[in-house]
C-alpha cells in the first residue's frame, strides 16, 4: 500500500486536506468506529448515531469514486476501540509507507497523535485543517496585534479579509453589527415556519439499533432522530434554512418559546462541525440571499457573524490557549451538576423545557444554552468541569474546540473574562421577557424572596453579592450593582439566605428540585 489516510469522524469533507492528493491506485482511506470516542463523555445517543451514520455514508461516497476505504465497525469483534489501537491494527494490515491525516479538532486527540510515529513505526504526516477561514497561525498573529482581544474586533478583521458584506472597504449598510435589531420576543400567535427534517434511512436505522445496543445508558431519545447525515441532505437543510428561516433569523434570534425547539435557527451546526457543509459555502449562501434581496441585512449579518465571527474566534482561542485554557476557575465554582440537568425533573419550567428539548433533539439553541442552563450553572456556582462535560455530551454539534470556550468562557466566566467582558448573568426578568416560560411556571418570576420566589432571582442577586470583589468595579456591571445597593441590608440578607438554602438542598430528595431516585 502507498499511504494510509486516516479520516476522523468530524472530518467528513471531500475537500479535506488529507484527501487532496489521494491516489486511488495506491492509497487506502481508514475510518474507525470506536467506543473510546463514544464514551470519553457519555454522548447523547443521537450524537453518536449522527456521527456513525454520517461516517458510513461518507465512506460509501468515497467508495463510489473508486477509493479504497478500510472501515472498521463498532461491532467488529477485533475492534480495540481506540484511535491508536485501530490505527496500529490497520498499519499491520496495510503496511503503508506513511500515515496521513488532517489535524484534529480536539486537543485530546492531538495529544494521541503525538505518540503515533513511535507507536506505529511509520512516519505520520499531519496536515492543516483548512476548512476554517482563519488558520491557527493567523489567529496567533492577530492576537499578537491585539485583534483578538474581543470577538467584535476579530470579526471586523475577518469581514475585511474575506469581503463578506463589504463594499469598497466598508461594511454594507454602514454598520458592522445590527444586533440591536435582533432582540425581539415572539408575539403571541406568531406562526413559525415548518422546518425540513430528515427521516432516518436504512443506514441510520441500523446505526440507531447499534447505539441502543452499545450505549443503552446514555442520555437522550433516539426516536426523534432527524439530522441530515449526507452531504446531499446537508445541502437541502442549508437551502431550507436560507429560504424559510434566515429572512427572520435576526428578528427572533434571542427568543424562546415553550414546545418550539428550533424557531428560526439554522440547525446546521452538526453538519458544519462534522464537515458535511463548509463554513464558506454557508456564509456565501447567506450573503447571496441578501444580495438577491431575499433576506434583510440584520438577518444576513447576524448569521454570518455567528460563523465568521464566533465560530472562528472560539476555535482560534481554543487552539492558541490550550491546554491551559480549561484549567482556570476564576469564580472558584465547585458545586456538582444537579441531577435535573439529566432528568429534567425540576419545578423551574425554563430549565425543564430546555432539558426536554435537549433530550429529544440533542439540540438547544444559543439563548437556551447561554441564558437558561448556562445562566443557572453560573449563578449556582457549578464546577466548570462538570458543566463542560454536560455540554460536551448532550449536543449533536458538541466538540471540545467549540464547546469549551463557549462553556468555560462565555457561560462559567471561568477564564476571568477572556471571552466576555462581563458574566452573562441574568435574573427571571430576562427569561420572562424573551420567552413564555414564566407563564407556565410554579415559581413567581417577580418575587425575589419568599417560598414561591423564582430561584433565578435570589441566585442572581446573591451572585452579585458574592462576587462583588470581582465585578463591583466593572463599569459594565455598574447598573446591576446600583440596583442591588437599593436593597436594604435586611433584603440582601434574605436573598443570601434563600440562595444558600436552595443551593444546599438543590441536589437532595427533599430539596427543590428533587433528585431522581431510581
Ligand atoms: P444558529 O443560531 O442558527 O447559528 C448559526 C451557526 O453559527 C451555528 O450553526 C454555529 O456554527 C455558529 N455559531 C453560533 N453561535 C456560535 C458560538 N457561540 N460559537 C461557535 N459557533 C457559533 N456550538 C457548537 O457548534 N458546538 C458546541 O459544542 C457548542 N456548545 C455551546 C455551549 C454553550 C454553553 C453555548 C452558550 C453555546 C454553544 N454553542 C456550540 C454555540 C451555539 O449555541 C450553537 O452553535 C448553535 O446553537 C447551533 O445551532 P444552529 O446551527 O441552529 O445555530
Ligand atoms: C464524537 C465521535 C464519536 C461518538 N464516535 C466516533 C467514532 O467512532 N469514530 C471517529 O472517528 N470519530 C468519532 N467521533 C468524533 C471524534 O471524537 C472526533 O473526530 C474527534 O474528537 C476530533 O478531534
Ligand atoms: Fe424559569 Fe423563574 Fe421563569 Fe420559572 S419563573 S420559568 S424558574 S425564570
Amino acid at each position: 500500500t502507498g499511504r494510509l489516510i486516516f479520516v476522523l469522524g468530524d472530518q467528513l469533507s471531500r475537500g479535506l486536506s488529507a484527501l487532496a492528493d489521494i491516489d486511488p491506485c495506491h492509497d487506502v482511506v481508514l475510518m474507525v468506529e470506536v467506543r473510546e470516542e463514544g464514551t470519553y463523555v457519555p454522548h447523547h445517543k443521537q450524537k453518536i448515531a449522527f456521527l456513525l451514520s454520517a461516517m458510513r455514508h461518507f465512506a460509501d461516497d468515497l467508495r463510489a469514486e473508486g477509493i479504497r476505504v478500510d472501515y472498521v465497525r463498532l461491532d467488529e469483534p477485533e475492534n480495540t476501540h481506540s484511535f491508536t489501537g485501530e490505527l496500529a491494527r490497520a498499519v499491520t494490515r496495510h503496511k503503508p509507507q506513511s500515515v496521513v491525516l488532517t489535524g484534529p479538532g480536539e486537543w485530546r486527540v492531538g495529544e494521541m497523535i503525538l505518540t503515533w510515529p513511535e507507536v506505529l513505526g511509520v512516519p505520520v504526516e499531519v496536515r492543516e485543517d483548512d476548512r476554517f477561514f482563519c488558520a491557527i497561525s493567523d489567529f496567533a498573529e492577530l492576537s499578537s496585534r491585539g485583534k483578538t482581544k474581543r470577538m467584535e474586533n476579530f470579526y471586523r478583521e475577518m469581514r475585511r479579509r474575506t469581503g463578506f458584506l463589504m463594499e469598497a472597504g466598508k461594511p454594507v449598510g454602514g454598520k458592522w453589527n445590527y444586533d440591536a435589531e435582533n432582540r425581539k420576543a415572539l408575539p403571541k400567535g406568531h406562526k413559525l415556519p415548518k422546518r425540513r427534517r430528515f427521516t432516518p434511512d436504512a443506514t441510520t436505522r441500523e446505526v440507531m439499533a447499534l447505539v441502543e445496543d452499545q450505549f443503552p445508558d446514555h442520555f437522550g431519545d433516539l426516536d426523534r432522530f432527524a439530522w441530515p447525515v449526507t452531504r446531499a441532505e446537508a445541502l437541502q437543510a442549508l437551502d431550507d434554512f436560507i429560504t424559510h428561516a434566515l429572512p427572520q433569523f435576526g428578528d427572533w434570534q434571542d427568543a424562546m418559546k415553550t414546545g418550539e425547539d428550533f424557531l428560526y435557527h439554522a440547525l446546521l451546526s452538526p453538519a458544519l462541525n462534522a464537515g458535511l457543509l463548509t463554513a464558506s459555502e454557508v456564509c456565501e449562501a447567506a450573503e447571496g440571499a441578501y444580495t438577491a434581496g431575499k433576506v434583510p441585512l440584520n438577518a444576513a449579518e447576524g448569521f454570518i457573524r455567528q460563523i465568521l465571527g464566533w465560530r472562528e474566534f472560539v476555535r482560534g482561542l481554543y487552539w492558541t490557549e490550550m491546554p491551559d485554557y480549561g484549567q482556570t476557575n476564576f469564580l472558584n465554582a465547585t458545586r456538582p451538576l444537579p441531577w435535573f440537568y439529566w432528568s429534567g425533573q425540576t419545578k423551574m419550567h425554563c430549565m425543564a423545557e430546555v432539558v426536554r428539548g435537549t433530550r429529544q433533539n440533542a439540540y438547544a439553541h444559543h439563548i437556551q444554552r447561554l441564558m437558561v442552563t448556562g445562566n443557572f450553572a453560573l449563578l449556582a456556582g457549578i464546577a466548570p468541569a462538570e458543566i463542560e462535560a454536560w455540554y460536551l455530551a448532550v449536543y449533536a454539534d458538541a466538540f471540545d474546540w467549540v464547546e469549551l470556550p463557549n462553556t468555560h468562557g462565555m457561560v462559567a466566566h471561568a477564564d476571568g473574562g477572556r471571552i466576555g467582558s462581563k458574566p452573562y448573568a441574568v435574573s427571571a426578568a430576562y427569561i420572562g421577557r424573551m420567552s413564555d416560560y414564566c407563564r407556565g411556571c410554579r415559581y413567581d418570576a417577580k418575587a425575589r424572596t419568599g417560598a414561591n420566589a423564582c430561584p433565578f432571582n435570589y441566585l442572581y442577586w446573591n451572585f452579585l453579592i458574592t462576587h462583588r470583589d470581582k465585578f463591583g468595579a466593572n463599569p459594565r456591571m455598574a447598573l446591576p450593582y446600583k440596583a442591588l445597593d437599593r436593597f436594604d441590608y435586611g433584603e440582601q440578607a434574605a436573598i443570601h439566605a434563600a440562595a444558600e438554602d436552595f443551593l444546599a438542598k438543590m441536589n437532595t430528595p427533599e430539596g427543590e428540585p428533587p433528585a431522581q431516585l431510581s
